[in-house]
């Protein structure tokens, strides 16, 4: 028995590898983090370090994160070599009773630091555990080649993505019908970029970053991926149709119809994104 045979960390081992296999994660490109379960916690602590690493404080702070332990991949980490040895590439941090501070439990045993991303996942950790009353526990961020694409080209608004993407694949309004939001393009990494984040995902489970890629949230491994693996998959679409068609769209999905969905999959769609 070792710490990879838990299901938590293959189901996080998991994510890491569908990734990869997408494209999403050139280089040390993208990362995730995953808030554990209380008996995950217990089920891993055989497993951690005798001396846990010192604490290291994070520029942002958190009250509802206080004691919470987080999988993180390594900064500087390449998805494509998690799956070969997620001991040197991934680790599981603890974080201080103040909520602003971290140390590494297990994992990078070959030194090193959580995502450089960490402030902006930890906010948004904090922010998507209040919105979603403790459900939400993974934070994604990849960088999906077409929807990054379209950062180029459409407005940089929360309206102007939401309907291209709801209007580029059927089951998208039924994904994510409060829509998406989008972050002007910022310098990666820091504080501002997790508060700018943070702000957006008090209303949505996913954000663009303009010419960078894509923020996901959900309680799980299948719905967070599900969800990033739908808006770039719409995002191709659309990509795809501007490209064959000389920029002309003939025919979309209504308005109407996007109302249509939502009645009868039970969704309530962002009103303030329809005519
Ligand atoms: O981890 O994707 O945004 C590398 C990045 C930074
Ligand atoms: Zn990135």
């Amino acid at each position: 028995m070792s710490i990879l045979d838990l299901d938590i960390i293959k189901g996080y081992i998991r994510m890491c590898t569908d990734g990869w296999n997408q494209g999403w994660h050139e280089r040390n490109g993208g990362n995730l983090t995953y808030r554990m379960r209380p008996e995950e916690v217990e089920q891993c602590r055989p497993y951690f370090k005798a001396t846990p690493g010192q604490w290291v404080n994070m520029g942002v702070q958190a009250d509802n994160l206080r004691g919470e332990f987080f999988i993180s991949t390594g900064s500087g980490k390449y998805f494509r070599n998690v799956p070969l040895a997620p001991q040197d590439n991934i680790c599981i941090v603890e974080i201080n009773e103040a909520g602003d501070a971290w140390r590494i439990a297990w994992g990078l045993e070959k030194g090193g630091h959580p995502t450089s991303e960490f402030p902006s996942h930890f906010l948004n950790h904090s922010v998507r555990k209040e919105a979603t009353g403790g459900a939400c526990r993974v934070i994604y961020h990849a960088h999906p080649a077409n929807l990054i694409a379209m950062t180029y080209i459409l407005p940089l608004t929360a309206q102007d993505f939401t309907r291209a993407l709801w209007k580029s694949a059927t089951e998208c309004p039924v994904v994510f019908p409060e829509g998406v939001g989008v972050c002007p393009w910022m310098v990666p990494g820091g504080a501002d970029i997790a508060m700018a984040t943070s702000e957006l995902m008090k209303t949505y489970q996913a954000a663009i970053w303009a010419q960078h890629g894509l923020f996901a949230s959900g309680p799980d491994f299948d719905i967070t991926f599900g969800l990033a693996h739908t808006i770039e998959k719409s995002a191709e679409i659309y990509v795809k149709v501007l490209s064959m068609g000389g920029g002309i769209i003939r025919q979309t999905i209504t308005d109407d119809d996007l109302r249509a969905i939502a009645r009868d999959f039970g969704v309530t769609l962002n009103e303030k994104f329809l005519n």
